[in-house]
């Protein structure tokens, strides 16, 4: 076939020009698709024993995986054609009448591309635009038959295929990933008796209680409608108007200015199910419960002055610590709890479980770890898959309910709603990331975009012409939770909805005094550029029935007078259980104290020390971690001793927020070439600034000295000086990473 095109000239005056001999060959295999999940290697399976269970998953109980590979695309060692498989000639040339004449109509090649190029846009998502994903799988701990009738929780060791996706709320599809703003955190689990979708957040409460007002939040959070601004950013009159407005989402608040709404990482942040749902089990007998994702790698966070200069030096900083970390086979990992607790129980709490602004305090309910979920795979095409995953609140599994929440109420109706828009037809649960692995039976039928090719002339039940056929599956399928109801039709809110403050408080008394620090500089922050003093001084009285400390520390930082507190809506309102929950502060989840994954910046330039600067950096590899030779140009240095040190990142192009950490070699004379490069300089200001592990060995600090860092007192934490230039200093270092951030040496305003 390829002597025959190559012996056919399809433009003879130019006939050699892009000849089949001439073109890229792609080499076979170079786009090989990858192994499926269960193949790789310390994957749970049926044959291969979890350490997390103690043993094998009992046969048969796996959902099925790798069902994507039947629609993958491959085009290794594979001609170009139009999309109707007709091979093409020329991918360069429109069809002309004469070398420099009319373009032609008949050249349906053009038309084509052109047209398909055309629509390649979809809508993006009305909130939730910005987002990343991976392939994963959840694996049980142990049966909880007793508790829930879910398919992934019937067997210990039992694997279920999931695809996530974390998102940010508020920015366009290409907004910058490190904005002050609430992470979705969406799990589809591929269950073996349909998706069951756990659609979260990374806080474990809401803005609103009632889905009512969720067109009005996010109008009021979204880019104002006359000007499109800000992007990506709440800080604005409109956001603080509306919620100053609505008292209800105070706690919220709380933890939208706290260092969660700015994650050092997805892998590194917690996720919560927000509402309290239902697990049910097969006898019919419901709890209550409360979903928690844990990060492995402990809760850790940036902090302001970084996550804006993030957002310059790279936009796509989450979703490429997320594609690296999964990419390098470091794959991350959530262990998944649960709180249960019964109605009576809820009866008797001081807030209503229905309510989505207000949380169970582990105090209240423990936490009980019932399994974990590893993602293990990015995905091959980002469209097909991150762009075109569909979550929905609704989707649920027999054994997983609603209960009452009316916010949840709303979420019900809205997700497929917006899919249809979205997704362009009724028919998105057939694009392969969203089709169940369980089979799809009924009499649903057409719509744009059908895939299925339905047979038989029997669309319809009952039906005796098909036998039945798709028939009930009675109480083996879905039944709904019979919850009584009772009480008239009326538009209102429960009595205890109407209490604000109390969980406010509860998560600002909770918070370290960091942590406490920073949520009110983001409230003053934030305000700061609210431009109507009115809506200031909304906010404020509010966050005085919150905290006084709070309000009054706001107040000062915007140059105002503390107004009075915000009148309460109710006379009474309940006394809270619990008034501190150390769980609520980030510090709570620290992790393991290994150091994998972290990024480390080593400075390199002529004449620094070669062996040794190369000798710790090998330590920190070996720990686990990624470390980066940064100079001021890519390419070789040589070192004092003659050692060539490769820089392979820029001062310039990788600049120190991007770095978890950083080591300045020793070496005078090279110290001498970094201390009159500003950009160097910069580089220590701010991981000193962002208080970050550094690690100074011998002549290194002469480069603190020239940027004017204390450290002669030798006790600021987390930096530390080292005059025996070896790598023995790298223990102490790899310690203070494990460890994050030092806030112990963080003043404000900051001293360097
Ligand atoms: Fe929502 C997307 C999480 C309340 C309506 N929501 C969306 C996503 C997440 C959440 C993570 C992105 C899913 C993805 O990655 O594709 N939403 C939440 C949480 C809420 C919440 C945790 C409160 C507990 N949402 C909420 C309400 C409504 C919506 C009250 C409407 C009544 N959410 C939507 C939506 C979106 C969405 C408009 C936009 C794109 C989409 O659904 O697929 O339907």
């Amino acid at each position: 076939r390829n002597a025959t095109a190559a012996a056919r000239p399809y433009n003879r005056d130019k006939e050699t020009e892009y000849g089949l001999e001439h073109a890229r060959r792609p080499v076979a295999g170079e786009n090989a698709p990858p192994p499926s999940f269960l193949a790789t290697a310390g994957t749970p399976s049926e044959d291969n024993a979890s350490a997390k269970t103690n043993g094998p998953a009992a046969e048969g109980v796996n959902a099925a995986s790798g069902e994507l590979a039947r629609v993958r695309a491959d085009s290794s060692g594979r001609m170009l054609t139009t999309n109707q498989g007709v091979q093409l000639s020329n991918n360069q040339d429109s069809l002309k009448a004469g070398l420099r004449g009319p373009a032609l109509l008949k050249d349906f090649i053009l038309r084509e591309k052109l047209t398909h190029f055309d629509h390649e846009r979809i809508p993006e998502r009305v909130v939730h635009a910005r987002g990343s994903g991976a392939h994963g799988y959840f694996e049980c701990y142990q049966a909880l038959t007793e508790l829930t009738a879910a398919a992934p929780f019937q067997e210990a060791g039992k694997i279920t295929p999931v695809f996530v996706r974390f998102s940010t709320v508020a920015g366009e599809r290409g907004s910058k990933d490190t904005a002050r703003d609430v992470r979705g955190f969406a799990v589809k689990f591929y269950t073996d008796e349909g998706i069951w979708d756990l659609v979260g957040n990374n806080m474990p409460v809401f803005f609103i209680q009632d889905a009512m007002k969720f067109p009005d939040l996010v109008h009021a959070v979204k880019p104002e409608p006359h000007h499109a601004m800000p992007q990506a950013a709440s800080a604005h009159d409109t956001f603080w108007d509306f919620v100053s407005l609505m008292p209800e989402s105070t706690h919220m608040l709380m933890w939208q200015m706290s260092d969660r709404a700015i994650p050092r990482s997805f892998r590194m942040m917690q996720g919560f199910g927000v509402h309290t749902f239902r697990f049910v089990n097969h006898a019919g007998a419901s709890v209550l419960v409360k979903f928690h994702w844990t990060p492995l790698l402990g809760t850790h966070s940036l902090v302001w002055d970084e996550a804006v200069k993030i957002s310059g030096a790279d936009p796509d900083f989450n979703r490429r610590d997320l594609w690296e970390a999964i990419n390098s086979g470091n794959y991350p990992e959530w262990e998944l709890g649960v709180q249960i607790f019964t109605e009576e129980q809820a009866d008797a709490f001081s807030f209503d479980v229905l309510d989505s602004t207000k949380l169970v305090p582990e105090e209240l309910v423990p936490i009980t770890p019932i399994g974990r979920m590893v993602l293990d795979r990015n995905p091959d095409n980002f469209f097909a898959e991150t762009e075109q995953v569909a979550f929905c609140a609704a989707h649920v599994v027999p054994g997983i309910d609603f209960t009452n929440d009316p916010l949840l109420a709303g979420r019900i109706h809205s997700y497929i709603d917006t899919q249809i828009t979205r997704l362009g037809g009724p028919n998105f649960h057939e694009l392969p990331i969203n089709a169940p692995l369980a089979p799809v039976h009924n009499n649903q039928r057409d719509g744009m975009h059908r895939q299925a090719i339905h047979r038989g002339g029997v669309s319809y039940e009952p039906n005796s012409l098909a036998g039945g056929c798709p028939f009930q599956a009675g109480t083996q399928g879905f039944v709904s939770f019979p919850e009584p109801q009772r009480g008239d039709e009326l538009r209102g809110k429960p009595e205890k909805f109407g209490e604000h403050y109390n969980q406010a408080a509860l998560f600002f008394d909770s918070q370290t005094g960091p942590e406490r620090r920073h949520i009110i500089a983001a409230f003053t922050f934030e305000l700061s550029k609210v431009t109507v003093p009115a809506v200031r001084e909304r906010v404020v009285s509010m966050l005085r029935n919150a905290s006084e400390e709070l309000a009054r520390s706001v107040a000062d930082g915007l140059g105002m007078a503390l107004p009075d507190p915000m009148p309460l809506a109710l006379d009474r309102p309940p006394a809270p259980e619990v008034r501190k929950s150390p769980a609520l502060s980030l510090t709570a989840r620290p992790g393991d104290g290994r150091i994998v994954t972290r990024k480390i910046a080593v400075l390199v330039a002529d004449d620094v020390a070669g062996a040794t600067t190369m000798a710790v950096a090998e330590a920190l590899v070996a720990a686990g971690a990624v470390v980066r030779l940064v100079g001021g140009r890519i390419g070789p240095c040589t070192a004092e001793d003659g050692l060539v040190l490769d820089a392979d990142a820029t001062l310039e192009n990788s600049p120190a927020p991007l770095f978890d950490a950083m080591v300045i070699p020793d070496g005078a004379v090279g110290m001498e070439a970094l201390a009159a490069d500003g950009r160097a300089l910069e580089f220590v200001r701010d991981q000193f600034r962002h208080c970050k592990p550094m690690l100074a060995l011998g002549a290194g600090s002469l480069l603190l000295d020239a940027a004017g860092i204390p450290h002669n007192a030798r006790n600021v934490e987390g930096l530390i000086v080292s005059d025996v230039a070896d790598v023995s200093a790298s223990d102490g270092f790899i310690q203070a990473l494990g460890k994050h951030r030092h806030f112990g040496r963080e003043t404000d305003p900051p001293a360097v």
